[in-house]
């Protein structure tokens, strides 16, 4: 496959080069590309040295697979583009994914409704992403009516510059803000921008994506979305109303067996869920698995995942690998 990754130089490109290493990824041709200001940058893969070459000499190259994590504006400008050439891309930003002529896929969940004529296909937001990973097997066994969420998000989903703000604020040095307040030792209950009815983007994110990605509208979620002084990734409490009901045990094994999860829950010892423990691992991590004592059918957990990995870089590879591995993609479609 010739794969160009765009935004190679951010947080989440810099990740999804890692993962393609890491997973050894099936690569003839690798274009590393970013904004004029870091063209002719040099970046290394598997011990060879690269350089970072723009959207326009990309597009000419016709990749395969274009891995972009640059930007909805750049997204949106310039996937069709990519797209119009032959190549599939895979979009870690939130330009595409409410399209209803857009895929927005999580491997784990729905990666059955790919086909070969999805040009541009979603990569849902992080927060999003390690939640429906533990809610679909939990869906389809008992079924969900309503999911009340608030999360502990990691400063990573920001990009460097916050973490260079908590790393500053840390050190005692002064330096560019990316938040409206101070985060280390603060708590922020605001990611991204407000909306109308007083809910984040962020908190609306996760409400809308879980619904398409679940391929079900019935599900009713609320979400309260929060940044905290953490880098490692992010953190949800999560409250699930059933249809059904369960049977604790069987929703750990049920948890235990689903692809992508480790089960992490001997409060006993001491063993949930924590970010350092996530920090550059694949899988979504459950913990604190308990009922809901207030109301019948209703469950308790705790769900944490590498927001970089899982959450972005893992999640668009892992869809990449499905293409490759189902000839949804490159030279086996077109012939
Ligand atoms: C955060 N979830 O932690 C955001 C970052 O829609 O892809 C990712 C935003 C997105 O701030």
């Amino acid at each position: 496959m010739k794969i160009a990754v765009v935004g190679a130089t951010g947080l989440v490109g810099t990740k999804m080069l890692q993962v393609l290493e890491e997973r050894n990824f099936p690569i003839t041709e690798l274009l590393l590309v970013a904004s004029e200001k870091s063209v002719g940058k040099e970046v290394t893969f598997k011990g060879k040295t690269y350089k970072v070459i723009s959207v326009e000499d990309a597009i000419k190259q016709k990749p395969d697979i274009a891995l972009f994590s640059a930007g909805g504006g750049t997204s949106l400008a310039q996937a069709p583009l990519f797209a119009a050439a032959g190549t599939t891309v895979i979009d870690n930003s939130s330009a595409w994914r409410m399209d209803a002529t857009k895929k927005l896929v999580v491997p784990e969940v729905n990666a059955h409704v790919l086909t070969p004529e999805d040009k541009i296909i979603a990569n849902p937001n992080c927060s999003t992403i390690q939640m429906v990973v533990a809610l679909k097997p939990l869906h389809d066994r008992y079924k969900i009516k309503r999911v009340v969420v608030s999360t502990y998000q990691s400063v990573t989903g920001t990009g460097v510059k916050a973490v260079d703000q908590l790393m500053n604020e840390r050190a005692g040095i002064d330096g560019p803000m990316a938040y409206p307040y101070k985060i280390d030792l603060n708590v922020l209950p605001h990611i991204d921008v407000f909306t109308e009815n007083g809910y984040t983007k962020e908190e609306m994110k996760m409400v809308k994506e879980t619904n398409k990605i679940m391929g079900d509208d019935s599900i009713r979620v609320t979400a309260t979305t929060v940044r905290i002084p953490v880098m490692g990734g992010h953190s949800e409490s999560v409250n699930i109303e059933f249809a059904n009901d369960f049977d604790l045990s069987e929703v750990k094994a049920i948890l235990e067996k689903a692809p992508g999860i480790v089960v992490t829950d001997d409060v006993a010892n001491l063993k949930y869920p924590m970010p350092l423990d996530a920090h550059d691992k694949d899988e979504v991590f459950v913990g604190r698995i308990r009922r809901d004592e207030s109301q019948p059918n209703t469950l308790n957990c705790w769900i944490v995942s590498d927001n970089l990995r899982k959450g972005a870089a893992t999640n668009a590879v892992q869809i990449a690998e499905y293409l490759v591995a189902n000839h949804l993609v490159g030279q086996s479609v077109e012939a």
